[in-house]
């Protein structure tokens, strides 16, 4: 068989760019060697449909040993009771979660898109807003922080049998028992989807979810530095309090409906060369290094929040308790689509975004999101923040000037050779 040299040549050509850029899109990382080797192996050609112990396939002695070490990690990691380590990404996640505890139709209740929410928690172009009524909460106008006013009210009011926590753009951590309470009142259930901090709340430097949301998931890849994918979590088996049933209509363990509508209800045969990745991730999470990374990436933010106050950007709730900032560029008379598109050129990647109340479109937005867990695991420090914003700030002030933007992007490739991504790499 002749070799693929177009598509190996372009992951080269991906690892280039990867070594010689600033990568500060806040839901990417860099996962480790092992863990992309983890990835492409053998494991890869097993199909293996249920769960261990209990297959639809022959020969899956040793990836149910694989997938069960993956579940006993994540449920020490965040010592809960039950883990579902399937789930192909984070929507996937939640789609499942969604298929175990609501019929469609039913009211779900989460922040708002526009807001720092998630497309997967009601939007009207997901599965989420289609198969069931979605119903939103915000932000506060006078200072960005959720509004869990908003929420009791609309909760109370609506009924919504599910209630959303957690954001892929918010910078400020959660109150979990206000959530809680709020759900209480109207006996709906809570889920938190931690796909962002999730890395930092394992290491306790977050609130937790567990103990006040009935469900908790996650993508693996954010924070937590592991492949894509994603995870449900369970503190324990909540009692059922809506008296929820399986497809035979049989009232059922929390575990159980939400293991049927990961597989069969939403997914075939599990990726166990992911699951195994996940595995090799969630040992590395166990590790004290994954500590020293996971304070660098509260500092390195906190850096950037102060070098970017300095120079009079507007930070939406002002400033960050995590990994990322969302910055609203109306006073500096630029849109984020200019900016994201400008800063690639210089070999910055960022993502446009919506700020709380933007009067432009998603595809222009008026705010750009800027997150540290890549560079973090690069190696930078917090002194090296101070260089990334004015580098941003150079280039956002002079969109025009391509001279400059050749000369950061200089400045940029030389600096970040220092910190070797892959030093095995072999393609
Ligand atoms: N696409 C992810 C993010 O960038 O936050 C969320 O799914």
């Amino acid at each position: 068989m002749q070799a693929d040299i177009e598509i190996f040549s372009l992951i080269q050509d991906e690892f280039n760019r990867q070594q010689h850029g600033l990568e500060l899109i806040a839901s990417e990382n860099f996962t480790s060697e092992q863990v992309m080797r983890a990835m492409g192996n053998v494991m890869t050609n097993k199909y293996a449909e249920g769960y261990p112990g209990k297959r639809y396939y022959g020969g899956c002695e040793v990836v149910d040993k694989s997938e069960q070490l993956c579940i006993d990690r994540a449920k020490a990691i965040f010592n809960v009771e039950f883990a579902n380590v399937q789930p192909h990404s984070g929507a996937q996640a939640n789609a499942a979660v969604m298929l175990a505890l609501l019929k469609p139709g039913d009211k779900i209740l989460g922040l708002d898109l526009s807001m720092g929410g998630h497309l997967t928690h009601g939007s009207a172009v997901n599965f989420s807003g289609k198969l069931y009524q979605p119903l939103f909460y915000g932000v506060r106008k006078e200072d960005g922080l959720v509004d869990y006013d908003m929420m009791e009210k609309i909760a109370l009011e609506e009924k919504p049998k599910l209630i959303i926590c957690g954001a892929s753009a918010y910078s400020r951590d959660w109150d979990y028992v206000r959530v809680r309470a709020i759900a209480n009142k109207i006996n709906a259930l809570v889920l938190c989807d931690m796909s962002h901090p999730a890395g930092l709340i394992a290491k306790g430097l977050l609130n937790s979810p567990f103990e006040h949301c009935h469900i908790v998931t996650s993508t693996t890849h954010k924070t937590l530095r592991g492949p894509r994918g994603g995870i449900i979590l369970m503190k324990t088996d909540f009692e059922n309090p809506m008296g929820l049933t399986n497809p035979k209509g049989e009232i059922r363990m929390m575990s159980d409906l939400l293991n049927l509508a990961v597989f069969p209800g939403t997914q075939g045969g599990p990726l166990e060369h992911v699951i195994a990745a996940k595995a090799v991730a969630f040992h590395e999470i166990m590790q004290d290094d994954f500590m020293s990374y996971s304070k660098q990436v509260v500092a390195n933010a906190k850096a950037m929040e102060i070098a970017f106050k300095e120079l009079n950007y507007d930070i939406i709730s002002g400033g960050t308790d995590n990994h990322l900032l969302l910055i609203d560029l109306r006073n500096k008379n630029i849109s984020g689509k200019k900016a994201e598109n400008t800063l690639v050129k210089a070999d910055i990647t960022i993502n446009k975004n919506m700020v709380p109340f933007d009067d432009k479109s998603p595809f222009i937005t008026s705010g750009i999101r800027v997150g540290v867990p890549a560079i973090t695991t690069r190696g930078l420090k917090e002194n090296d923040m101070k260089t990334v914003v004015h580098w941003i700030d150079s280039i956002l002030m002079n969109t025009e000037n391509e001279q400059n933007i050749a000369k950061v992007k200089g400045e940029i490739n030389e600096f970040m050779n220092q910190f070797t991504l892959y030093p095995n790499w072999k393609i």
